[in-house]
């Protein structure tokens, strides 16, 4: 009897703890596991085609996600287009992403599979995770769910991307405003153990800083005269290894480098100035064991992929990623 009286009330219950919960969806891992079960799948196919022709999308395509989340959230705006060159990616800070046409093709493909329905944002973060991967990097299971948001913004990559002559405590502040903690900010700066960087992101430390010759003193004084051999005063085009000798090769060596006060940013030799960070770095440079470092940067890849999202009915599903709907 009791039974029978109490279970309307429960089914009103229930109706209500839905409508509650989508209206505070949350990511999680296999959100398509119904809507768009080959997925991921699809994600990672076209990756290999794209990782076997250009491996050296894989730098650009991880950094492509972390710049996404600190603007807006990992809502997919750093793909929009603007008629007018004001949109994110036309922001100085943006100077060397690139792979935009990769998240074209893969977006394609999932539209051709199941149309209107695998976020550009979620596409951003699987590629990251999928390119880490590919470089011989760590495993982590990417939680989806992500929308797309309408806006893009070009001074806001200003403001929200930190700068490379950033010092230790404006880092900790710009990650601490996304919800990062400073332990995500040294085990995601290990993200520049791939890829490359233009010599103007830290050309200063070589001419234009505080030490003799305007050299930079916490920077290896050997190594920056190998620097200079490649950057000229002024030079805004070459490219430099960033992890020399592992460039593609996703590994702990990032450590080892700060650690002999070979980090090529201002942003990478300020993580010696801070005992949480400097502890770190001292202990995965110490060590050829990188499980902890692998095991971190997935806990830390999802903590940023977390930060700000829209879910549930907000934002939208581009058809075309670098175009609102
Ligand atoms: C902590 C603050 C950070 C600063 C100041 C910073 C700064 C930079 C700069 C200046 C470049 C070189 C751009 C160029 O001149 O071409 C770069 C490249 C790169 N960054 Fe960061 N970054 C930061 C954090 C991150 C994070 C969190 C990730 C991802 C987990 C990341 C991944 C990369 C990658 C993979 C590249 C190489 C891109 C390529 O090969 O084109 N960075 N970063
Ligand atoms: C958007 O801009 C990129 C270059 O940033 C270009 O390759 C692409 O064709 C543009 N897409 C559209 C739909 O205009
Ligand atoms: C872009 O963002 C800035 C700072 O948040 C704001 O002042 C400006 O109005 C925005 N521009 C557009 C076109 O929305
Ligand atoms: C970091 O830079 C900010 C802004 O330029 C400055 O106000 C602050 O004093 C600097 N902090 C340290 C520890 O150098
Ligand atoms: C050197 O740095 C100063 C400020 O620190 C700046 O005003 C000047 O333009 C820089 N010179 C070059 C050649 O970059
Ligand atoms: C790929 C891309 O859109 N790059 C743009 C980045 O921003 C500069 C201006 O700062 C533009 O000239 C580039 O076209």
């Amino acid at each position: 009897m009791a039974s029978s009286k109490l279970s309307p009330s429960l089914i009103f219950l229930q109706i209500i703890f839905l409508v509650f919960n989508s209206a505070n969806a949350q990511l999680r891992v296999g959100f398509y596991k119904d809507t768009c079960p080959k997925a991921e799948a699809i994600v990672k196919k076209v990756m290999d085609q794209v990782m076997k022709v250009a491996p050296s999308l894989s730098g650009p395509l991880l950094r492509m996600h972390f710049h996404d989340c600190f603007v807006r959230g990992c809502d997919g705006s750093v793909l929009l287009n603007s008629s007018t060159g004001q949109a994110e990616k036309d922001s100085p800070p943006n100077l060397s992403l690139r792979g935009y046409q990769v998240i074209d093709r893969v977006k394609t493909a999932l539209e051709k599979e199941c149309p209107g329905v695998v976020s550009c944002a979620d596409i951003m973060a699987i590629v990251a995770r999928d390119v880490t991967v590919a470089t011989m990097g760590p495993f982590w299971e990417v939680e989806t769910g992500r929308r797309d948001g309408r806006v893009s913004n070009f001074s806001e990559p200003l403001t929200n991307l930190p700068p490379f002559f950033a010092n230790i405590s404006q880092l900790i502040s710009m990650f601490r405003s996304k919800g990062l903690s400073v332990k995500d900010l040294v085990v995601l700066s290990g993200g520049h153990t791939i890829g490359t960087s233009h010599c103007s992101s830290f050309s200063s430390r070589l001419y234009n800083s505080t030490g003799k010759d305007g050299t930079d003193p916490t920077l290896d004084s050997e190594y920056i005269e190998k620097l200079k051999n490649k950057c000229k005063v002024g030079d805004q085009t070459t490219l430099v290894e960033m992890d020399p000798g592992s460039v593609r090769t996703f590994d702990n060596s990032y450590y080892t480098l700060v650690a002999k006060r070979r980090g090529l940013f201002q942003s990478d030799a300020a993580l010696l100035d801070n005992e949480e960070t400097k502890a770190y770095v001292k202990l995965q440079s110490a060590s050829t064991y990188r499980s902890t470092f692998f095991k971190d940067f997935g806990v830390s890849m999802i903590n940023m992929g977390r930060v700000e999202v829209l879910t549930g009915k907000a934002g939208e599903i581009r058809k075309v990623c670098s175009k609102v709907n």
